[in-house]
């Protein structure tokens, strides 16, 4: 494919937006959209190519917007319809792209088609659901269990006492799961995307995209079979939604939120052509930093996925610990070489460009359901001592406590730091862009030394990643100049014999063979 025909989706990076975490701009504490376009010039500065935003629809916000109780306006926390088009319109302004939140496993139980379905029996939406009769004794249909777990296991099934029956939930009671097998449910969720897709958002983030598939016949889930997602019935189901998006001009698309972390079930997600254009792999968020199990897990998915396939590796997101607290903030840098210069597309979640950590939060201001708060504190654009304890986020009180390293961490301070991981990115993004090879480029893995992955990419250049605290050989063949190091120091252009070389302590470097 040349490269004017490559589509964004595969040559861009995206960067994931948290709205109530980004900007505020009314000084209520929580962000929101018109905060969002007031600092999109730091997505250009960075260098990305997309933006996602998680969702900012109507919402009691049991679980944050991710119980979506009107699909086609926007929450009063966040702002207006005016602010999502007015986003949407300064995003294109600047040619970035825009990707929106679409939940079509589950609603809020607060939708009126929610609201309709459990009012009687009878009603025309009870199908929009799945109701079933109690089991003997009073029990839950079938022995589903809730994804939020954190206070013990407990069933996806809430009793409705008005009608007698069970409703199922995969997560929160307060999020009641959609039918996909009631053919008016598609039909419903496909208008749903034509609204924001006429408004002129570039594609979406499909959240769960696998559980809308699940055994009819509600069996139990087994060893090694869960009936409750993936099930065969999905992919027809994205097929339709990729026939919605192809309806409407220019390359809009979708991924898919596939949270399966067996890789040889994730692959023909990945594999089909007419499904997802893109599907997350969050393997590496569950992996130890391990140079073998990285490679390990790259090299199976290559080989499972093929050459056709285009990976969406990612390394954070607003649901998981953050990458600094994971690994340590040497193995970030290194982190941030690898994302940005495996085959694929790359997801930078807010904040990881600033080398962000989780952020402790006081019991008394504990609010997510699911121990996700520190990975969602707001972010520090400009330093507390000149911007006040809202560290510019907000002019109030943030909804999560601020990063106490804001002073260090905003925005503003790491910008002309050239240690900074800030600028890290930006060296990375700029790199990135101007070099075809790590756009499309293939991928090989190299035989490397102890605690080193390295890899080819389009038989241009190396990528070689000490995943150790200590220096170590990279004892790779090839030779060439250093085109970036996650050391600032290093001078660029320098003659390097991948066999000979030896990389600092958490050092990756970006070689051009000569
Ligand atoms: O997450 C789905 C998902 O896989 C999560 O259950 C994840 O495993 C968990 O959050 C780890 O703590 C999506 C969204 O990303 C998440 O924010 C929502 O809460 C969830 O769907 C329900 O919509």
């Amino acid at each position: 494919m040349a490269a004017s025909e490559t589509p964004w989706w595969r040559s861009g990076v995206v960067y994931q937006i948290y709205p109530r975490s980004f900007a505020d701009s009314n000084g209520d504490g929580v962000g929101d959209l018109a905060g969002v376009t007031a600092r999109l010039d730091h997505l250009v500065d960075l260098g990305v190519d997309a933006v996602w935003l998680s969702p900012f629809y109507r919402s009691p916000m049991a679980d944050f917007g991710y119980d979506v109780s009107d699909h086609t306006d926007v929450d009063p926390t966040f702002g207006t319809l005016a602010d999502a088009d007015a986003l949407v319109e300064g995003a294109h302004r600047r040619g970035l792209r825009a990707i929106f939140d679409w939940v079509p496993n589950h609603t809020s139980d607060r939708h009126a088609w929610f609201l309709a379905s459990r009012s009687t029996r009878d009603d025309p939406k009870r199908s929009w659901y799945v109701w079933r009769d109690p089991r003997p004794g009073g029990r839950p249909p079938n022995n589903w269990i809730s994804a939020f777990s954190l206070d013990g296991e407990r069933p996806s099934w809430t009793l409705d006492e008005r009608t007698g029956q069970f409703y199922l939930h995969s997560f929160l009671p307060e999020q009641p799961d959609l039918n996909w097998d009631d053919p008016a449910v598609p039909e419903a969720m496909h208008d749903v995307l034509r609204f924001w897709l006429d408004r002129g958002v570039d594609g979406f983030r499909i959240d769960v995209a696998h559980a809308i598939g699940k055994d009819p016949a509600l069996g139990d889930n087994e060893p090694g079979r869960r009936h409750d997602q993936d099930w065969p019935s999905v992919h027809p189901r994205l097929q339709a939604i990729r026939h919605v998006l192809e309806e409407y001009e220019g390359d809009r698309m979708a991924v898919g939120e596939v949270y399966l972390l067996d890789q040889a079930e994730l692959a023909p997600y990945a594999r089909a052509t007419d499904e997802l254009h893109l599907v997350h792999n969050f393997v590496f968020l569950n992996l130890p930093w391990s140079a073998p199990r990285f490679r390990a897990t790259v090299d199976e998915f290559e080989e499972l996925a093929g050459p056709g396939a285009w990976p969406a590796w990612c390394l954070g997101n607003h649901d998981h610990p953050r990458i600094a607290s994971r690994y340590g903030r040497g193995p970030a840098r290194v982190a941030a070489m690898m994302l940005l210069t495996l085959r694929g597309t790359p997801f930078v979640f807010q904040g990881d460009e600033l080398g962000l950590t989780d952020v402790e939060v006081p019991p008394e201001r504990i609010v997510d359901v699911d121990g996700r708060d520190p990975v969602r504190s707001p972010i520090p654009w400009e330093p507390p001592s000149s911007a006040g304890p809202g560290a510019g986020f907000s002019t109030g009180e943030p909804w999560l406590p601020m990063t106490p390293e804001a002073e260090r961490l905003a925005a503003s301070a790491q910008v002309g730091d050239c240690e900074s991981m800030l600028s890290l990115y930006r060296a990375l993004l700029a790199l990135r862009r101007a070099t075809p090879a790590l756009r499309e480029g293939s991928y090989k893995s190299l035989e490397a030394g102890e605690d080193v992955y390295a890899f080819e990419r389009g038989g241009d250049l190396a990528v070689a990643l000490n995943f150790a605290p200590e220096p170590r050989r990279v004892g790779a063949t090839g030779r060439g100049s250093l085109l970036l190091s996650t050391r600032p120091s290093a001078p660029r252009g320098t003659e390097v014999d991948l066999a000979t070389l030896t990389l600092e302590p958490d050092e990756g470097v970006i070689v051009a063979f000569a």
